[in-house]
């Protein structure tokens, strides 16, 4: 229990109540995963005594890491993906040629929100509603009554082109993109400090096992690149029928997604309250401040890993690992919330994307909907994952 890091012994002694002094961690155990698994058990030690409503140990479900789940429970959960995408758009015909299915009205509900639900206060929670809609839709629509899985990225620091995730078996979530030599690096410099990010192991389209027949017609949207909300390009609505991408990056992980990474974004003392922890993960430079290193956070370099059509902010959930990418965000966001839960339950921040227009303070009275899908809900009522309504869920 000794050798702590330098940043925890610097924490510990300002007097933090019980849940935080499990933070003596030995650095090894941060940077392999141990110290993460650690917190995620504290947390839901933690969720257990917050039962409400209709929740209760009996019909929690838990979210399981994808390959701790069995091959056949695997295949299961993709063929219910590839379900949803089946059962036709649920939208008034012609509002959006471009959504033939149910799953491209989730992408829709996504991309005509986009400016109100990234850079927001309601970034995290909105998210959290989403992950549970898209659980809920292939449950309605598909039968499948499982927990959704989440992306530890920790695991696959080593490359994600190695990753059971991506090795394009038909218990996966389908291959990398077709590898596409001489590529140059991407380079972000947009709100923070300028960086790049080098090329993957992909860039052309998955081009083995699921998904890799998935036609992307949805977008793309380039007013959005500019922060610009409505409306949203008629020319992305249409319907530009092509490939799904992908270029798995290890790079991202390694920056940006690690299991140190994530841990020290739960443990760092300043990130106790949501608007450090959030401009943390995110990033927020308004908040951190335009020089600082964060550059992607988490949630940046777990989009970016995935690579393609998933950096996208509009459109991203075009791609089916999206979704298990934000569950890992949201884990973060509980095991976070839940080492000390009453004072972890508020939002900060505005409606508007960097406040551009400027808006309101959200408080946790606000309500966000994800219509025609899921019911305007107070954000109060989305900060607990076992309140019964609409949550019943932990995370292992
Ligand atoms: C997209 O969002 C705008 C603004 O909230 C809303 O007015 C519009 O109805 C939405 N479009 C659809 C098709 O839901
Ligand atoms: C980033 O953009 C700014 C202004 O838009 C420019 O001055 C700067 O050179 C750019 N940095 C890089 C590394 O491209
Ligand atoms: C993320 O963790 C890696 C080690 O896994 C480290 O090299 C890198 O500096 C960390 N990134 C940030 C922004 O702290
Ligand atoms: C919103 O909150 C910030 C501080 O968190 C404050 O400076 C600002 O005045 C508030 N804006 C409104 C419109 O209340
Ligand atoms: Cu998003």
């Amino acid at each position: 229990m000794k050798l702590t890091t330098t940043f925890l012994l610097a924490f510990l002694p300002t007097g933090l109540s019980t849940p935080l002094a499990a933070a003596n961690f030995l650095q090894s155990a941060i940077d392999n995963g141990l110290a993460l698994k650690t917190l995620n058990s504290l947390a839901v030690a933690k969720a257990f005594t917050k039962f409400k409503g209709q929740c209760n140990p009996l019909k929690v479900k838990y979210r399981r890491e994808f390959r701790s789940l069995s091959k056949s429970e695997r295949r299961k959960f993709v063929k219910a993906v590839q379900c949803l995408q089946s059962k036709p758009s649920l939208l008034p015909p012609g509002l959006v040629p471009a959504s033939h299915s149910i799953y491209d009205d989730l992408i829709f509900a996504h991309a005509n929100r986009t400016g109100f639900v990234h850079q927001t206060a309601t970034f995290l929670l909105f998210h959290r509603y989403y992950l549970q809609t898209y659980e809920d839709a292939l449950e309605k629509y598909c039968g499948w009554k499982g927990a959704l899985p989440y992306w530890e990225w920790g695991l696959d620091i080593a490359g994600p082109h190695l990753s059971p995730l991506f090795d394009g078996s038909d218990a996966s979530l389908g291959s990398d993109g077709t590898y596409i030599p001489n590529r140059p690096p991407l380079v972000f410099n947009l709100t923070g400090p300028a960086f790049e990010v080098p090329p993957g192991t992909g860039g052309g389209c998955v081009h083995t096992g699921p998904f890799s027949d998935q036609v992307v017609r949805l977008g793309p949207f380039p007013s959005l690149a500019t922060g610009l909300n409505f409306p949203l390009d008629e020319s992305g609505l249409v319907g530009n029928p092509r490939c799904l991408d992908r270029d798995l990056n290890s790079y991202s992980i390694e920056k940006w997604a690690s299991f140190k990474n994530t841990t020290e974004l739960i443990l760092h003392p300043a990130h106790r309250t949501i608007k450090y922890f959030q401009a943390n993960a995110d990033p927020d430079f308004r908040v951190l401040g335009a020089d600082s290193p964060l550059v992607m956070g988490p949630h940046g370099g777990g989009h970016s890993a995935i690579g393609g059509i998933a950096r996208d902010p509009a459109i991203s959930p075009t791609d089916p690992a999206f979704w298990l990418t934000h569950a890992q965000l949201d884990r973060i966001y509980f095991i976070w919330q839940y080492q000390d839960f009453e004072n972890r339950n508020d939002v900060y921040g505005t409606n508007t994307w960097f406040n551009i227009p400027p808006s309101n303070n959200v408080t946790v009275e606000d309500s966000i909907d994800i219509e025609p899908f899921s019911p305007s809900r107070k954000l109060k009522d989305l900060v607990n994952t076992i309140s019964g309504a609409p949550f019943c869920y932990v995370y292992l």
